[in-house]
């Protein structure tokens, strides 16, 4: 039955709106929009409402090591490349079902946050000895069932993953896992067309990165993708991915994949850190989205993504959680706009035209992240999947915010700043706790002691 929500204050992409009535259409979709409506007979959405945001970068998996590699390394030495090693422990560990139960969590920790959609770069396909398992598509299978379990709106990534570094190096034993042929990962994207028809998951590809892809091998995947579909390739996080891509071709990563490949808006180049002004204005001019994951890329030492520069070109942007130590929406806009004023030593950095910062971050991240998981959603208008979300009236650090209260939420003492998540016109989250939370919570929490006994 069509829903008909009506909201004191909500976030159009027009700006901020008073008394905004939001039909729901029986497929999930929003049929109306209308501002300065009084109630009527519509639902009181409970709060102010703004488009969900979708996560257009997740290692689901990944949430199970979060909080696990606070110890420096041998010497003190820790860096991207030790929590890499540590992760990869955990990988060597993880079983289909271990796959599932961790991400719902994840999936369901998401849409309390926040999130909508979400893109999963899911790279881990075989078994710890790196066989297929008896269906090829086992891992991703679990991917889609724990996003059905949530009700998570997902953008499948399956993972092309070939080398251990720049120049077809061999990968190492603890990647093997994530290694097949060109031609078995085509199979695998037929194969996962139908499984995600039925959820109404997208399916797109996702090259790892220069790094783990050659560059014929580059062009089969892309030519493997479902037509225009999603495709997502991790790109200059580390200043030594940055300086072995040099070192392979003469060109920064960046730099060569806008030489080589036709990045357009099917695109997302997830982080993107390192690049020189030239890169910026054309990875600007591609219309491509640049996939950022703010806190990810602190925790692991990665940089400062030129988000001044780049968003005075136009560039388009979006957040995700990545390796989902830490899931929320608002975090990665604060990590955002914070490493930039840092930088720059100035404030309000990631603004907007007639928007406060908050808002016009807000704004920005959910249309490209949208534009990133290939979907119409990311903003409350007719045609978009009804994923939003409806930030908590009774939370202080929200009260007696207007047209600043996605800054309270961003930058304010806020804690949890969401109430109620819609996804595909389904209230998911109601009153912060997930429609399905408790039994998602008690399968992760078997799960996760069941994996830490058996940590060597
Ligand atoms: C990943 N994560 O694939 O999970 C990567 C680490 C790599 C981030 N880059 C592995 N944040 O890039 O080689
Ligand atoms: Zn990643």
């Amino acid at each position: 039955m069509a829903t008909c929500l009506h909201a004191p204050l909500a976030l159009l992409p027009s700006g901020w709106e008073r008394d905004v009535a939001v039909s729901v259409a029986d497929d999930g979709t929003i049929a109306a929009v209308h501002a300065g409506r009084a109630r009527g007979d519509a639902q009181d959405a409970g709060g102010t409402l703004v488009p969900a945001m979708p996560n257009l970068h997740s290692h689901a998996f990944q949430r199970a090591v979060a909080g696990r590699s606070g110890q420096a390394g041998r010497g003190g030495e820790d860096s991207f490349w030790t929590w890499r090693q540590a992760m990869y422990g955990f990988v060597g560990r993880l079983d289909p079902d271990a796959c599932e139960a961790i991400a719902a969590q994840a999936y369901a920790e998401m849409a309390k946050a926040g999130y909508g959609a979400v893109a999963e770069f899911h790279y881990v396909h075989h078994d710890p000895d790196g066989r297929p398992y008896a269906d090829r598509a086992e891992m991703s299978a679990r991917v889609l069932a724990a996003a059905q379990a949530a009700g998570t709106p997902l953008t499948l990534l399956p993972v092309y993953y070939a080398h251990g570094g720049f120049g077809g190096v061999p990968p190492t034993p603890a990647q093997r896992r994530f290694v097949m042929s060109t031609g078995a990962f085509a199979t695998l994207v037929e194969a996962l067309l139908p499984l995600a028809a039925a959820q109404r998951a997208i399916v797109g590809v996702a090259p790892h990165s220069l790094r783990a892809v050659a560059p014929d091998e580059l062009d089969r995947v892309v030519a493997a993708s479902p037509a225009g579909s999603p495709v997502h390739i991790h790109v200059a996080e580390q200043i030594a991915e940055v300086d072995g891509c040099l070192a392979w071709s003469g060109a920064r990563p960046v730099e060569w994949l806008l030489g080589h490949c036709a990045v357009d808006a099917r695109w997302c180049l997830v982080h993107a850190t390192h690049m020189e002004d030239r890169e910026t204005h054309a990875l600007a001019a591609s219309g491509a989205v640049a996939g950022l994951a703010p806190t990810t890329e602190a925790d692991l030492g990665d940089g400062v993504f030129p988000g001044v520069a780049y968003a005075a070109q136009g560039g388009r942007w979006g957040v995700g959680s990545d390796s989902n130590t830490i899931v929320d929406p608002f975090a990665e806009l604060r990590q955002l706009e914070y490493s930039q004023r840092l930088a720059h030593r100035r404030r309000n950095l990631m603004h907007g035209a007639g928007l406060s910062t908050g808002a016009a971050m807000w704004l920005a991240a959910a249309r490209s992240g949208a534009q990133a998981c290939g979907r119409k959603a990311g903003a409350i208008e007719v045609g978009a999947q009804a994923d939003l979300v409806v930030l908590d009236r009774d939370e202080a650090a929200l009260a007696g915010h207007g047209d600043t209260v996605l800054d309270a939420a961003i930058f304010g003492p806020c804690r949890a700043p969401v109430r109620h998540t819609m996804l595909r016109g389904l209230w998911v989250v109601r009153d912060g706790h997930h429609r399905d939370g408790d039994r998602i919570f008690a399968r992760y929490r078997r799960t996760i002691e069941r994996l830490a006994k058996a940590e060597p």
